[in-house]
C-alpha cells in the first residue's frame, strides 16, 4: 500500500442523553475522522480525544495540530505492507495516542481491504458477535438513575456500568443492586477518590460488583496497588493504562486484576493486540471500553472485542445509545442476548455515510504527496 493523501474532518454529533462522569458532562460529541488514500482505496479511522483534557491530556485541538504538524507528514508517502510496522513511524512521537490511533487505525482498515478480508480476519478473531454492556452516566437523582437503567435493561442490556463519584457512589449502587440482584453491575469513578477513601469503597464490596475502574488518580499505578490489597471487588484500569509497557508494570505490582482495553487510549490496534496478549499471559481479562465513538470507532471495538481474552461485556453498546444518526452506516444494534454482531464486509466493515459527514462536518483538511 502507497499512502498518497490523508484527509482529517472534525465532525460535531449532539448526543441523545447528555452523559455526565465525574470529570464532567457532554452533550455533544467532537471528534476526528481520519481517512487515508491509497491510489484506489480509503482506510478510516477515528480520533477518540475529547473537545476538553478531561478524561485525558489529548484534545481535539492537540490530535489536529499533532496529526497535521507531525504524524500525517511521517506517513505520507510510505510504502507499507504491514499494519504493525506504522507505530514504529511514530515511535520518536511522545503521548499523543489518540492521534496516533487514528491513523494507525485507518491504515489496518486499509490492509485488511487490500487483502479482501475483514479486520476481524485479519486479526484472527473468532467470534460472530460479542457480549456488550452499558455505560450510565450521573443523573440528578436517583430515581432518574433508576428509570435510565430500567430502560436499558428493558433493552435488553445484560451488563450495566454505573458512573460514580464522591457522595454518588454507594446508595445509587445499592438502590440498582436491590431492584436487580442478578444483574452484571460494574462502576467507573474516572479516578474521582483518593486512598482516603479507602472506607466508601470498601463498602461497595458488598455489592458483588465485577469491578470497580479506575478509582484513583488517571495516571496512578502504585496506589490502585495498595488499595486492591484492601478490596475484595477486582480494580479495573482505564486512564492508567496507555501503552503495553503501562499495562506491564501494572500487572507486575499487582495494580489491578482486570484491564479495560481502549484503541484509543493505548495508541492504536497494535498496542492494544500487545496488551490483550501480554494480559492472557498474566490470566488477566480485558474488556473493550469506549469513548462515544461513531460507527467508525465502534467498528474497530468490536472487532477488538472478537479476541480471546475480551472476556467481559464491553462498553459497546448500539449506535442509537449515543446518537441519533450516526456519519457511518449500518448501525449497530442490540441482540437478544446483549451482544451486537461483528461486521462481515472487507475492512472494518462500515461505510461512511458522505452526505451525513458534510452534515457534521466542522474543519477539514486534506494532505497529498
Ligand atoms: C470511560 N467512557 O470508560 C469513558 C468515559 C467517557 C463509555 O464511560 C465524550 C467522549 C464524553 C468520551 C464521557 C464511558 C465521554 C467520553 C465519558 C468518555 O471512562
Ligand atoms: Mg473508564
Amino acid at each position: 500500500m502507497h499512502i498518497k493523501r490523508v484527509e482529517l474532518y472534525q465532525i460535531e454529533l449532539p448526543l441523545v442523553h447528555p452523559f455526565e462522569t465525574s470529570f464532567g458532562r457532554e452533550s455533544t460529541r467532537t471528534c476526528i475522522l481520519v481517512a487515508v488514500h491509497t491510489d484506489d482505496l480509503i482506510g478510516w479511522g477515528e480520533c477518540v480525544a475529547m473537545s476538553g483534557p478531561w478524561y485525558s491530556s489529548e484534545t481535539v485541538e492537540t490530535a489536529w495540530h499533532v496529526l497535521s504538524d507531525f504524524l500525517v507528514p511521517l506517513a505520507l508517502g510510505q510504502t507499507v505492507d504491514e499494519p504493525t510496522d506504522v507505530s514504529g513511524w511514530f515511535a520518536r512521537v511522545r503521548g499523543h495516542q489518540m492521534a496516533r490511533a487514528a491513523l494507525e487505525n485507518a491504515i489496518w482498515d486499509l490492509a485488511a481491504q487490500v487483502r479482501g478480508v475483514s479486520l476481524t480476519q485479519l486479526l484472527g478473531g473468532t467470534r460472530t458477535e460479542v457480549p456488550v454492556g452499558v455505560s450510565i452516566g450521573i443523573e440528578p437523582t436517583v430515581d432518574a438513575l433508576m428509570n435510565i437503567v430500567t430502560q436499558y435493561v428493558d433493552e435488553g442490556y445484560q451488563r450495566v456500568k454505573l458512573k460514580i463519584k464522591p457522595a454518588w457512589d454507594v446508595a445509587v449502587v445499592r438502590a440498582v443492586r436491590e431492584r436487580w440482584p442478578d444483574l452484571l453491575l460494574q462502576v467507573d469513578a474516572n479516578s474521582a477518590y483518593t486512598l482516603d477513601d479507602v472506607a466508601i469503597l470498601r463498602e461497595l464490596d458488598q455489592f458483588g460488583l465485577l469491578l470497580i475502574e479506575q478509582p484513583l488518580h488517571h495516571d496512578d499505578i502504585v496506589d490502585h496497588a495498595t488499595l486492591q490489597t484492601q478490596l475484595q471487588t477486582p480494580i479495573c484500569l482505564d486512564e492508567s493504562i496507555h501503552s503495553p509497557d503501562h499495562a506491564r508494570w501494572a500487572l507486575e505490582i499487582g495494580a489491578c486484576r482486570i484491564i479495560n482495553i481502549k484503541v484509543g487510549r493505548v495508541g492504536g490496534l497494535s498496542a492494544a493486540l500487545q496488551i490483550h496478549d501480554l494480559c492472557a499471559a498474566h490470566q488477566v481479562p480485558v474488556w473493550c471500553g469506549g469513548m462515544l465513538e461513531t460507527n467508525i470507532g465502534r467498528a474497530v471495538n468490536v472487532v477488538l472485542a472478537t479476541l480471546p481474552n475480551f472476556i467481559l461485556p464491553g462498553d459497546i453498546s448500539a449506535s442509537a445509545r449515543y446518537y441519533q444518526q450516526d456519519v457511518a452506516e449500518p448501525d449497530f444494534v442490540l441482540s437478544a442476548n446483549s451482544t451486537v454482531a461483528v461486521p462481515q464486509g472487507t475492512g472494518i466493515g462500515v461505510t461512511v455515510d458522505r452526505e451525513r459527514l458534510a452534515a457534521v462536518q466542522t474543519r477539514y483538511v486534506s494532505f497529498s504527496k
